[in-house]
């Protein structure tokens, strides 16, 4: 079992794809084990994003992360980091293929919907920076006999 840490961002929300994110992620058998609505910080941004700070698109990855509410989220599962890339697509939707959130949901690099944690390590950290471990909840599931079923 893995954790990962996934965000619906502000495009996706102000979009209405909140729903449809939480649909595709539960359908694959992944548990969710943390949820909230938030508005993301300057500070909190700056975080969460400080390995693209020397980036020329910073300024404005900071001002759309930071433009509406966010759903954060932890999934858990086997592989659940790179399940939920694969899920994701590539960071610019032109080369996301259909099947993908950004394939089948977004058109820019700037507002591609979802964010998902690239490594074990980024989770673990971005995880912390969202939660406090008693807001994580970890319950199987009761159909996960049918999704792993040789556990
Ligand atoms: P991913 O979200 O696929 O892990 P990262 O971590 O490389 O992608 O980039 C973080 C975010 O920065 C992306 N989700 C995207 O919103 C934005 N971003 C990355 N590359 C660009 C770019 N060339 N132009 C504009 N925004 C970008």
């Amino acid at each position: 079992m893995q954790r990962t840490f996934v965000m619906i961002k502000p495009d996706g929300v102000g979009r209405g794809l909140i729903g449809t994110v939480i649909g595709r992620l539960e359908g694959r058998g992944l548990r969710l084990v943390g949820l909230k609505l938030l508005s993301i910080s300057p500070e909190l941004a700056a975080k969460h994003y400080a390995a693209h700070q020397a980036k020329p698109f910073y300024p404005g990855l900071i001002r759309f992360i930071t433009s509406g509410p966010v759903v954060a989220m932890v999934w858990e599962g086997a592989d659940a980091v790179a399940q939920v890339r694969a899920m994701m697509g590539p960071t610019d939707p032109h080369q996301a293929p259909p099947g993908t959130i950004r394939g089948d949901f977004a058109l820019a690099i700037d507002c591609n919907v979802i964010h998902g944690s690239d490594g074990e390590a980024a989770a673990e950290s971005e995880i912390g920076l969202y939660f406090t471990p008693d807001e994580l909840v970890s319950v199987p599931r009761p159909e996960e006999s049918w999704i792993y079923p040789r556990t």
